[in-house]
């Protein structure tokens, strides 16, 4: 394979983008004749993390195998994109240790909160208001300003094509080799 394997975590609220960007990033990186996976809720909690919750220990355990299934993708050359909230620095910590620091980005979506639930998409923000989804992340669960970003994506006034440039550039000559 003719690329370097790079765990690329993107961290953000629900809604925030996160899965959008890595979606366009991911075909432009195709295209470029990279190998990818990309890692979300809809391809890990439905499947492999289908017995964890939202708590703190859940979400632990979340990432702590996601982290681990990012290790053996790199370990034979894919490049990882993941998109999951992971919501505190302890967590983003954790994922980093595991993956290898050399081979870890971060990078914060950085939607404010006002706007993610502005937008919502999916109607968890006005669930999460009701009082009918406990532990949400930005309502009723803590969201940490990542401390250890690698590249900050600010997408209020920026589209998600845009933003998943601004990666790509950041990201290319990393993992070309
Ligand atoms: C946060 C939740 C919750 C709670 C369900 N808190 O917009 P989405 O729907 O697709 O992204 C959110 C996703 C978050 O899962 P992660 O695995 O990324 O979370 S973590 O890294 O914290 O383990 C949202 C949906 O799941 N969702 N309940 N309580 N997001």
């Amino acid at each position: 394979l003719n690329q370097n394997a790079y765990t690329i975590w993107l961290t953000g609220l629900s809604g925030s983008g996160k899965t959008t960007i890595a979606q366009i990033l991911e075909l432009e990186l195709h295209e470029m004749g990279f190998t990818t996976m990309l890692l979300d809720g809809d391809n890990v909690r439905d499947g492999l993390n289908n017995n964890l919750d939202f708590t703190e220990s859940g979400r632990r355990e979340n990432i702590r195998r996601i982290a681990e299934v990012n290790k053996l993708f790199n370990d034979c050359g894919v490049v990882t994109i993941n998109c999951f909230v992971s919501p505190t620095n302890d967590l983003r910590e954790m994922a980093k240790s595991i993956v290898g620091e050399k081979s870890f980005l971060e990078v914060f979506i950085d939607t404010p909160l006002e706007e993610c639930e502005k937008r919502d998409v999916k109607g968890l923000y006005a669930k999460a208001r009701a009082g009918k989804i406990p532990n949400f992340t930005g309502i009723s669960a803590p969201f940490d300003i990542p401390v250890n970003a690698n590249l900050v994506l600010n997408t209020l006034n920026i589209s998600p094509e845009e933003s998943a440039k601004e990666l790509l550039e950041f990201i290319k000559p990393k993992i070309s080799k």
